[in-house]
């Protein structure tokens, strides 16, 4: 086909472990605080459901990832950055990290920059976008954990696949929505489908 394929790819939950490197970070600074296991978990808000565990876990949680190198050290999820460097050497295909990042922006948006350089490379900067709104972004497809990707445009132009995680596993979805259910299912199929 002659059109580029356009791919946006989510970080946290989709190449960056960011359920894991809560957990353990949580575990770590309130450690007589109950917790809630990855098994457990449900729904996208991490803050939410510790809210719900008891009141004031609630803030506890955003103090992890608010704090200093929360997502400088997340862990790679497996095999993420590896497919997102071979989908951006495939011929006709175009990638761009496109992440939300917290609105406590002291250290959020310069780690998100500086994990892309670690893992990616300092050429991969080019294709950060950082966006509150991924409605308003233009691509083909939109690889996502989060469930409900809402914002001011109705019709986004890219199709979601839902990054199966902790957190939407169980979750029942539309049959019309199709799910990647991790980096060693078959991504290159997906991409595939939406090339002219
Ligand atoms: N986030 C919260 N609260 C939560 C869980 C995640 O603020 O309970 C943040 C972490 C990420 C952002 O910066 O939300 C999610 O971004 P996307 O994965 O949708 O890009």
């Amino acid at each position: 086909g002659k059109r580029r394929l356009r791919v946006l790819v989510d970080m946290d939950g989709v190449i960056a472990d960011f359920e894991g490197g809560f957990l353990k970070k949580y575990r770590a600074r309130y450690p007589e605080a109950p917790f809630i296991s990855l098994d457990q978990r449900r729904g996208f808000w991490v803050s939410t459901q510790y809210g719900q565990l008891r009141s004031d876990l609630c803030e506890k949680a955003i103090s992890i990832w608010e704090s200093k190198d929360f997502f400088m050290d997340l862990e790679p999820l497996p095999g993420g950055v590896e497919a997102v460097r071979e989908m951006a050497k495939m011929d006709d295909t175009d990638v761009f990290i496109c992440t939300s990042p917290i609105k406590h922006y002291k250290h959020c948006p310069y780690e998100k920059y500086a994990w892309v350089e670690k893992h990616l490379g300092h050429d991969f900067l080019e294709q950060v976008i950082l966006t509150r709104d991924k409605t308003l972004i233009t691509g083909d497809i939109l690889i996502d954990d989060k469930p409900d990707i809402i914002g001011v445009e109705s019709q986004p132009t890219w199709e979601h696949i839902l990054f199966t995680a902790c957190h939407n596993k169980h979750l029942v979805v539309e049959p019309s929505q199709r799910r990647l259910l991790s980096w060693t299912d078959d991504w290159r199929a997906i991409l595939d489908s939406k090339r002219q």
